[in-house]
């Protein structure tokens, strides 16, 4: 009697098992990824809202795959988070403000004013940047005032670029091409 039911039990973790879909597991895993990483609690919450979660992968190539900072300049740690746009694969950052709770995304699926488009698929460096004050770029717009502390992109060895709010929204300054 106790091995029929050890059976039946296994019987149906089985079948369980195999009725998951591979959509199913994939956002297991992202969440098991997530779960993982021990992302700051503020991160985490904001992460793990069905919306967000379900529009953007966590992008896993990055290292680091997130960054803190003040970006807005208001003192209060904010955070940016590598994504993948789900239905588009389209990199980028999301970047979150957790006092007002907005978010801001840049690339993934968006393109900021004087950016690289809507897919930041190049990029291979991020950090957040120790310059107070930005240099002339390699284009004729004039460096931005910066409010808060500002993210550096980069593609190794080639182009940067800086991520800055100027008090509404997050906006591209070219640096090197
Ligand atoms: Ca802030």
């Amino acid at each position: 009697m106790k091995t029929r039911t050890t059976i039946l039990i296994l019987t149906i973790a089985t079948i369980t098992c195999w009725g998951q879909t591979n959509e199913q597991k994939e956002k297991e895993d992202r969440l098991q990824f997530v779960f993982d990483s021990n992302l700051p609690d503020d991160l985490y919450d904001f992460y793990n809202q069905e919306k967000i979660r379900t529009s953007y992968k966590v992008d896993q190539d990055l290292n680091p795959f997130y960054l803190r900072g003040d970006f807005d300049g208001d003192k209060k740690i904010d955070y940016a988070l590598a994504v993948i746009e789900s239905t588009t694969d389209k990199k980028g950052i999301l970047i979150y403000h957790p006092v007002t709770k907005k978010y801001f995304l840049a690339g993934a699926g968006k393109a900021i004013p004087n950016g690289h488009g809507d897919d930041y698929s190049w990029m291979d460096g991020w950090e957040v940047s120790d310059e107070r004050t930005v240099e002339q770029g390699v284009t004729n717009l004039k460096p931005p005032k910066l409010i808060g502390e500002a993210i550096l992109i980069q593609k190794l060895e080639s182009s940067s670029g800086l991520i800055y709010w100027d008090g509404k929204e997050y906006r591209w300054y070219q640096q090197g091409d």
